[in-house]
């Protein structure tokens, strides 16, 4: 076996897009590189009146192109401070879509937050989270608006309770 360093290049004309072909430099779909192949050469010779059979191997420099997906979007952040007794929001309002909710209990009780969109019967809710610790919740948001409140007792109406909007 023989390997051959000799390099071919390959053609010429890639399939990569961008701006230095000229095209539009909103067209990401391709990524293209270049990389080394082998490629196996099989020659038939007569030697010494036997025909043999010779396989070499050599590379070749070939053009890679792959589809890049379309980025997944990030899911909206929306962080809930909780103390005695309110809440502060990192945000009043967010791109509505995937989204997760912090629970962030600064307080020194523990509390809860239940999610619950406006015209809507379902309600979603953290499990009771102590005092220094988080709990998520990750859901899907439709425009509108939402309500969040604590669910112990008294606690909704010592004023946690807000509301923020999904657009
Ligand atoms: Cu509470």
């Amino acid at each position: 076996m023989v390997v051959l360093a000799a390099a071919l290049i390959g053609p010429a004309h890639s399939s990569a897009a961008g701006p230095a072909d000229g095209q539009p430099s909103t067209i990401r779909a391709k990524k293209c590189s270049w990389d080394w192949k082998r490629k196996k050469v099989v020659r038939w010779v007569w030697r010494d009146g036997v025909r043999k059979r010779i396989v070499r191997y050599r590379r070749v420099k070939v053009r890679i192109c792959r589809t890049i997906p379309d980025p997944v979007p990030a899911p909206a952040r929306l962080g809930v401070k909780a103390y005695e007794f309110g809440f502060t929001l990192s945000a009043k309002s967010l791109v509505a879509g995937d989204t997760i909710i912090e629970l962030n209990n600064q307080g020194e009780d523990a509390h809860d937050l239940h999610v619950q969109r406006s015209g809507s019967d379902e309600e979603l809710s953290t499990p009771e989270t102590e005092p220094g610790t988080q709990s998520r919740i990750r859901f899907t948001t439709t425009p509108g608006n939402y309500r969040l409140w604590c669910s112990l007792p008294n606690h909704a109406s010592w004023g946690m309770d807000t509301t923020f909007e999904a657009g």
